[in-house]
């Protein structure tokens, strides 16, 4: 464990130091309250999964992790737009984020918005800096289809397109099963942005494990959401930082109203133990495996 602790720490620090550096360099050209706002949503906090996949990824497939940063770095900037949005009135209404008052709350609303604007924009010219300035270090053809996979998965084919058959879930296929209709929103909204920081430390390497990291990150991202409904129903805002049983009172579609809380524990383990068996095949030496447990049994 102290060698996990040891090299997840070295990965966290890496990446906030990256981060700090992508984010200042902008916004405090000149200090406003955009700038603020900005800082406000995206250096607060936020358990930095994905970051820490791209980077633990990248190590295990013999990647130059301070190439890799940067990739997490654009993710976790369009991961954390999309959590600023989703606050908003017009889609999830919630007042707390990251154990503290969302963006929008603590800046009013046209703000909230410009800072998930400012975030996605900024996500864009960090990944296209990176390119130029690692030129020497990675095929640029390459590290353009990294960047590329991160804005498929982030995109209307992705994260954007599951928010918005979430939102409105009659906008999907006539008649579709509400478990079908969950899994697409799961894969879309959830499992696309999980599985991106992995992807891009596959493209990076040459594609190495390309089509078992693909699973990977989808199973993960299954079991991901299936652990954030199961807190939303049993956590509580001390341990999760937003308001819990959200999903009840809106009615919304979900692996618990689908399956059952049951069900839905039953589901979080087959997903973790597809994970652990995909691990096992791309010779994982731990980290990944251990990081995965976290999930699995994860209070926040
Ligand atoms: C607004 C385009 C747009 C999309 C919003 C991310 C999202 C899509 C909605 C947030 C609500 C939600 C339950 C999303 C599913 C993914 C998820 C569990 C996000 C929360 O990610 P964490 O737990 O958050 O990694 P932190 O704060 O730790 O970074």
């Amino acid at each position: 464990m102290e060698k996990y602790n040891g090299k997840y720490k070295t990965y966290l620090d890496m990446f906030e130091c990256a981060l700090k550096k992508a984010v200042n360099g902008v916004t405090h050209r000149k200090s406003n309250l955009l700038s603020d706002a900005v800082n406000y949503a995206v250096l607060g906090g936020g358990k930095r999964v994905r970051p820490i996949l791209c980077l633990a990824t990248a190590d295990l497939l013999g990647v130059d992790v301070s190439v890799a940063v940067d990739y997490a770095v654009t993710v976790e900037m369009i991961h954390t737009y999309s959590l600023v949005h989703d606050d908003l009135p017009s889609m999830d209404n919630d007042d707390y984020r990251r154990g503290k008052l969302s963006t929008h709350k603590k800046y009013g609303e046209a703000l909230g918005i410009l800072a998930g604007d400012g975030l996605l924009t900024l996500a864009s010219e960090n990944v296209l800096s990176a390119i130029s300035r690692n030129a020497g270090k990675i095929d640029p053809l390459r590290a353009v289809k990294a960047a590329k996979t991160i804005f498929e998965c982030a995109g209307v084919n992705g994260m954007v397109g599951g928010q918005a058959v979430d939102l409105n879930p009659g906008s999907y296929t006539e008649n579709a099963l509400p478990n079908e209709l969950l899994n697409y929103i799961i894969e879309n909204k959830t499992a696309k942005m999980i599985q991106a920081p992995i992807l891009v430390a596959s493209i990076l390497s040459g594609d190495k494990y390309y089509d078992e990291l693909k699973d990977f990150g989808r199973n993960l991202g299954f079991l991901f959401q299936i652990t954030d409904d199961i807190l939303d129903e049993e956590s509580n805002f001390a341990e999760l930082g937003k308001t819990c049983g959200k999903d009840k009172k809106d009615n919304k579609l979900t692996s618990v109203s689908v399956y059952g809380l049951n069900g839905a524990k039953e589901l979080a383990t087959e997903y973790y133990k597809s994970c652990k068996d995909i691990l096992i095949k791309i010779d994982d030496k731990g980290f990944l495996t251990d990081f995965i447990e976290t999930i699995y049994k994860r209070k926040h």
